[in-house]
């Protein structure tokens, strides 16, 4: 059968500043990248994704881009990238660019025309208002704290920003702009980046009317269903897709926050006149309360497997699944849905890869997950980088909303920093990373778990992602065999099968460190063979304990 690669692709999410500083000046680089190729090849992945290498003064670590055309000094030059390109190319590894076009920087070239008068030829380029009985045009409230709007008074007007006031929002409604845009995505192409992962791509149409949301935490209004799957976003990406995808053979993910399975099915639609796939946010939302991820709640269990329920299902022979468990936006996976114990980071960071993996679509590992990185759980607001935790620590505390010590435990548990700390490749001086003091703190337990005890040991997590990244080689039905949940009431356990009419596959996943008692079909019992397990088990029987994480997957044909 004849697939596209995107669908049978593993791919590997490179937050550049933190994974391997090859010039000992703290921070991650392109050069450092194409030192690890072997690693990831030996992880068996075919696809990264890189978190932006683009000029950028960094306000949110490059998702603020100033030059869409020139790789940021940090981390190397042109040559380098082109460098990266062919040799990852060498080892049948593709690239992804991550491309950021809801908003640039404000120190991008077009802004700072933009805002100069208001008949400037940039003008258009970005979203201006007049005041409203002399304050903000709306109420809306921005990703990172505060209003969306920033005051500019070169111009006497305001500017809309959804996220950092650094980060001001492209207008696409000027057919200009997005022109421009078409134009510079079609420049990586012909240099041969083999995709796009987009940035917040379902937030690039607005209301046009701009009226105030609804008031939720008593601070700013939600704007949310004036600019999320906005009246336009669908033809914007049509006409992306006639202009530029449709030229290429590439892959396409787009983070669309707020989206439900119906959107997807638009977005990711079989004709393909879209995007191929989107990271949906249901599932890592769970639990979010009042003050958003703001909470040190552990996340519902039943919540979080109805969602996956529901996409598994609603999307099969409609659109494809992302499968994502942790991002440079969320914690580590492990310490949020596993157990970071030192009795149970192991087991349970294998009994997620297998939930995870065995679920039908495409699936993604964030760097350092392959190890079970944990949660940094930084005890001072001085070791954090991130501008949404510092922005919002500062905007809750001082509003009452929650206190100082509160704050610091939502942080711990939630903060994106947890995620974003450099990469632990041994146990010497800062994990291997670099010799120089690092841009952001080290998580100190890179002395327990690090890649290179990883690789020797048989029996590590590595290993296991390894093993289980193979099984697909061997195993179609993990591509396109239907998914039927079993166990449902259970609140204990994950458990599904996938099948096909060659083959089906029997998943049980144990989310808890109880013992579980289940039944396993007789079915998968005669001659079913196990191919993955993280107790290292091979015979089951009809009634069986499970035990702490415990997750097997059993093959029948
Ligand atoms: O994230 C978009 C997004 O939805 C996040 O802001 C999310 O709400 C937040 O991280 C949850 O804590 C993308 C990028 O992945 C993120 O790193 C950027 O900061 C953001 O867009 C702006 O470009
Ligand atoms: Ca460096």
């Amino acid at each position: 059968m004849n697939r596209p690669f995107w669908k049978e692709s593993v791919v590997y999410q490179i937050y550049p500043r933190s994974f391997y500083d090859s010039n000992n000046d703290g921070i991650g680089d392109i050069k450092g990248i194409i030192e690890k190729l072997d690693y990831l090849k030996e992880l068996g992945i075919n696809v990264l994704w890189i978190s932006p290498l683009l000029e950028s003064p960094l306000d949110d670590n490059g998702y603020d881009v100033s030059d869409y055309r020139k790789i940021l000094d940090d981390y190397g030059t042109m040559e380098d990238y082109e460098n990266l390109l062919s040799q990852a190319h060498d080892r049948g590894i593709k690239i992804l660019m991550d491309l950021v076009v809801n908003h640039s920087s404000n120190e991008h070239n077009w802004f700072l025309e933009s805002k100069k008068s208001k008949d400037n030829p940039y003008r258009d380029y970005y979203i201006w208002r007049d005041a409203k009985e002399g304050a903000e045009p709306n109420n809306w409230g921005s990703f990172f704290g505060g209003s969306t709007w920033q005051y500019d008074p070169e111009t006497k007007m305001y500017y809309l920003h959804l996220f950092t006031k650094k980060q001001p929002d492209l207008n696409w409604e000027n057919e200009k702009l997005r022109y421009e845009i078409y134009d510079m995505m079609k420049f990586w192409c012909e240099k041969g980046v083999d995709g796009f992962r987009m940035d917040v791509i379902n937030l690039i149409s607005k209301v046009q009317s701009y009226d105030d949301g609804i008031v939720h935490n008593n601070l700013y209004g939600d704007g949310a269903p004036y600019y999320m799957n906005g009246p336009r976003v669908h033809e914007y990406l049509q006409e992306m897709n006639r202009e530029v995808l449709s030229k290429y053979d590439i892959m396409t993910v787009g983070e669309t926050p707020g989206v439900t399975t119906k959107d997807a099915k638009q977005y990711a639609n079989n004709n393909q006149t879209e995007l191929n796939m989107i990271f949906q946010f249901e599932h890592v939302g769970v639990g979010d309360e009042n003050l958003g991820k703001w909470t040190t709640k552990r996340f519902d269990f039943m919540e979080f497997k109805s969602i996956i329920i529901k996409w598994q299902e609603e999307l099969y022979g409609k659109a494809w699944n992302s499968l994502y468990l942790g991002n440079h936006d969320q914690p580590r996976s492990v310490s949020r849905f596993g157990d970071d114990s030192a009795q149970y980071r192991e087991l349970s960071a294998k009994m997620l890869v297998t939930f995870n993996q065995m679920l039908q679509g495409t699936p993604y590992i964030y760097q350092g997950e392959e190890l079970g990185m944990t949660n940094a759980y930084f005890e001072n607001l001085e070791d954090y980088n991130d501008v949404e935790s510092l922005r919002y620590f500062k905007e809750y505390t001082e509003s009452g909303l929650i206190s100082e010590k509160e704050m610091m435990e939502c942080l711990k548990l939630r903060s994106r920093d947890n995620a974003r700390t450099p990469f632990h490749w041994d146990d010497s001086t800062n994990g291997g990373f670099s010799a120089h003091k690092t841009w952001i703190k080290m998580n100190p337990n890179f002395t327990e778990i690090n890649a290179k005890e990883q690789l020797l040991r048989q029996d590590s997590v590595f290993n296991y992602y390894k093993n289980i990244i193979a099984l697909r080689k061997y195993h179609t039905v993990i591509y396109d065999g239907k998914f039927v949940p079993y166990m449902i009431e259970s609140d204990k356990v994950f458990a599904f099968t996938r099948e096909t009419e060659n083959e089906n596959l029997f998943v049980m996943c144990n989310f808890t460190k109880e013992n579980v008692e289940i039944e396993i079909p007789q079915y998968y019992l005669e001659n079913g063979v196990c191919i993955i397990s993280n107790y290292n088990i091979t015979d089951y029987t009809h009634r069986y304990i499970l035990k702490p994480y415990e997750a097997f997957v059993i093959s029948k044909n």
